[in-house]
């Protein structure tokens, strides 16, 4: 059976990976994806989500638009990485398929209290805003989630601040609510995606597959290249959020640990932080409601993110 999810997301070169992953995978039934203002304006951003499902030929999958800024903070883009459009460097196809009408909250919502408990995964990719709101929206959700696999974090490494990622960075608070919830999380952190480079090798490979969804890839690849040579000091990217999918795709493409996380607020160097509790013995899942992941599987993960490539066609 596969694993049903909402992708909530902000694209985003990476996310738009992850769109791909999700939707050229067997193994994953991609619900819904839901988007959030993150890598850029929320109108951007949905639109290149329609934009990236139509370049996959999968218009079957229903877009929902969520919150346009953060819970409490003024927004923060990331234009230095992702350009103005949020997908720059590649030409988008024009959506055919219309935005959905109703809010990516509601959906979330709804999708999680119609379905059987334990069967809905959530997949964020972005700042957390639109989960947070979904948690108090409606508490009963949190009991009824299968799990939360989210890009966001780092115990070790920052890239918005010397100790915080843009994820989180962004939306403190809204990260706050989903961590501090007893639901399953496994942060998919920097320390981690960190290990995702693609490669000149890696992108020879995708190249390969000759489609012109593979060229579309490469072209998000080359920006994404130059943008992290240029602020990140990266001689390759790291293509952070399809982490997050192969991880549900195949358990053993990461080794998790778990330990407590708790996400910094008011910090005066280090707001935004997710603070990684890794003293001791390692807590059993009964202790412990949060894992971050650890060591990525290179091969495995861009074996999975070419075969997605391959079989969209
Ligand atoms: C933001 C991102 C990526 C790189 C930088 N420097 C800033 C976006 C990606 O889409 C990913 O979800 C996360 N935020 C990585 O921080
Ligand atoms: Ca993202």
């Amino acid at each position: 059976m596969a694993r049903k999810i909402i992708l909530d997301s902000d694209p985003g070169h990476d996310d738009a990976v992850a769109i791909l992953l999700a939707a050229g995978n067997p193994n994953i039934d991609l619900l819904a994806v839901t988007t959030v203002g993150g890598n850029q304006s929320l109108d951007k951003v949905t639109y290149n989500a329609r934009a990236v499902l139509e370049k996959a030929h999968r218009t079957d999958i229903p877009v929902y638009a969520g919150c346009d800024r953060p819970l409490v903070r003024p927004q923060e883009v990331a234009a230095s990485i992702h350009g103005q459009t949020g997908l720059d460097g590649v030409e988008l196809p024009v959506p055919t398929r219309p935005l959905e009408d109703m809010h990516a909250v509601n959906f979330i919502v709804k999708t999680i209290m119609e379905n059987e408990p334990g069967t809905i995964t959530l997949v964020p990719t972005g700042p957390l805003t639109n989960i947070a709101m979904a948690v108090r929206m409606e508490p009963r959700i949190v009991e009824r989630v299968k799990e939360v696999v989210l890009m966001g974090g780092g115990y070790h490494v920052g890239n918005w601040s010397a100790v915080a990622e843009f994820n989180i960075k962004v939306d403190p608070e809204a990260a706050h609510v989903v961590f501090n919830e007893p639901w399953p999380v496994t942060m998919v952190g920097l320390d981690l995606t960190h290990q995702a480079l693609c490669t000149p090798a890696v992108q020879k490979r995708i190249e390969g597959v000759g489609t012109d969804l593979a060229q579309f890839v490469s072209g998000l690849m080359d920006f994404f290249r130059k943008t992290y040579q240029d602020n990140q000091d990266f001689v390759d990217p790291p293509v952070h959020d399809p982490c997050t999918v192969a991880y549900l795709i195949d358990p053993t493409v990461m080794t998790t640990r778990r330990c407590p996380v708790d996400v910094e607020l008011t910090g005066t160097l280090t707001t935004g932080m997710t603070v990684a509790d890794l003293r001791g013995p390692e807590p059993s899942a009964e202790q412990c409601h949060t894992q971050v992941a650890v060591k990525l599987d290179f091969d495995k993960f861009w074996d999975l993110v070419t075969d997605a490539i391959e079989r969209i066609g």
